[in-house]
């Protein structure tokens, strides 16, 4: 059923405690965690508790707990980076890079960044 946990699925693992994680911060919805392969200082992942695969999917199902990961991802970054800016990634498909088909923000801080990203 849809968002239900998945069990191929990496970050359903890390939300049931089975894969281990450096858990920064918990909602009742979401879930922060640190990269295991970070880009930048300030690299955390937020996510939401149900499986869906992409952002977009999340948003039509379940736009409460998308805009639950949005305001996370500012949270996380106000925690660890101050009010110094920080970026937001949604990385969505293949082709742009996506390679855990959970819905997760990628939340960048604590140094400079280029535009037009790479
Ligand atoms: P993406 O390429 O946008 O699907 O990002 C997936 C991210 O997940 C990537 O930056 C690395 C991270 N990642 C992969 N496996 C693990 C893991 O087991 N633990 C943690 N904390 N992060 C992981």
């Amino acid at each position: 059923m849809a968002g239900e946990p998945q069990a191929d699925c990496l970050f359903c693992k890390i939300v049931s405690g089975e894969v281990p994680a450096t858990v920064v911060r918990e909602t009742e919805t979401t879930l922060a965690f640190r990269d295991i392969n970070p880009q930048a200082p300030v690299h955390v992942l937020v996510i939401p508790k149900v499986h869906y695969p992409d952002a977009m999917s999340l948003a039509a199902a379940e736009p409460q707990i998308a805009a639950d990961v949005l305001r996370e991802a500012g949270e996380v970054a106000l925690q660890e980076n101050g009010d110094k800016g920080f970026r937001i990634v949604f990385n969505t498909g293949a082709g742009a890079g996506q390679t855990v088909f959970h819905t997760h923000a990628h939340v960048l801080g604590g140094r400079g960044f280029n535009w037009p990203p790479g």
